[in-house]
């Protein structure tokens, strides 16, 4: 029916839009809880979005906004222990129902699922993030859909290496050329074309809609719905005017019959 046989999704940004108002709140959440005063407004969360993976983002802070930060005992054991307590915040957040799904991602999946399209994940968040959150705003049985979830620190290397895309492929047992990859930022799409998966679909949110998607096949504002069509931002909808599989299989026979 399509031309490829797998579908691999990100995740923040990507499935729901979770960082506004899930990871940064969790953040400050774990900072009071801590008793710090730092506070990261929904701008500054959008420059330290810069550097990928939440610990990595706390200590990119500490070493950009608080060089004169000393923590209790030794730094590694601070941020780990910080961002522990920030994943319970957001598991919590998740629990509340407060981060819904984006438009359109439970008509693909479900579209997927029903016409045999794989499914993986391919994420730098925490694995118990990604299974919270399928659990919480897309389904009890959403998480046993996907495969595969590539996800957090089990690769050497977060976004924009390739590695976590090559994770999940390598556990697919699928060639990039197999696969259509959605990802919702230039870090992700540094990523995702790493991994060769060159029949990228990116759908922007706020904080990345300006940045730099060189390389993706078709940027858009979302998924949409049949009766909320999408805004394409680069590259070409065929035959649709929101995300379905035949959306993505134009864009998957225009990267290789081109001989990508
Ligand atoms: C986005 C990220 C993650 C989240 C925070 O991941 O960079 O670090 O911002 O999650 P992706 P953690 O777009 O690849 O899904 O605190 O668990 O890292
Ligand atoms: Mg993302």
């Amino acid at each position: 029916m399509y031309g490829f046989d797998a579908l691999l999704l990100d995740v923040d940004g990507t499935l729901a839009d979770t960082e506004r108002d899930g990871h940064r709140c969790a953040f400050n959440a774990a900072f009071a809880e801590v008793g710090l005063d730092w506070d990261w407004s929904a701008a500054l969360y959008g420059e330290l979005l810069s550097v990928t993976g939440g610990k990595e983002r706390i200590r990119h802070y500490i070493d950009h906004w608080r060089p004169s930060f000393e923590a209790p005992g030794d730094l590694d054991g601070f941020i780990t222990d910080l961002h522990r307590r920030k994943t319970r915040h957001y598991l919590e957040l998740l629990g509340q129902g407060r981060i819904p799904l984006r438009e359109g991602v439970m008509r693909l999946l479900h579209q997927a699922r029903d016409a045999g399209v794989r499914l993986a994940i391919a994420t730098t968040t925490t694995p118990e993030n990604v299974s919270t959150l399928l659990a919480c705003s897309g389904g009890a049985d959403i998480g046993d859909w996907f495969e595969v979830i590539a996800a957090g620190d089990v690769v050497p290397a977060k976004k924009p290496a390739p590695d976590i895309f090559r994770l999940a492929l390598d556990e697919l047992r699928l060639p990039a050329r197999a696969c259509v990859a959605i990802e919702d930022s230039a870090h992700g799409v540094r990523s995702a074309l790493g991994a060769d998966l060159q029949a990228l679909l990116v759908t922007v949110n706020a904080y990345t809609r300006d940045q730099d998607f060189s390389g993706a096949a078709l940027v858009t504002d979302g998924l949409g719905e049949p009766d909320s069509p999408v805004k394409v931002l680069q590259g070409t909808l065929e035959g649709s005017d929101h995300i379905d599989l035949a959306a993505l299989d134009a864009i998957y026979r225009r990267v290789y019959r081109n001989g990508d």
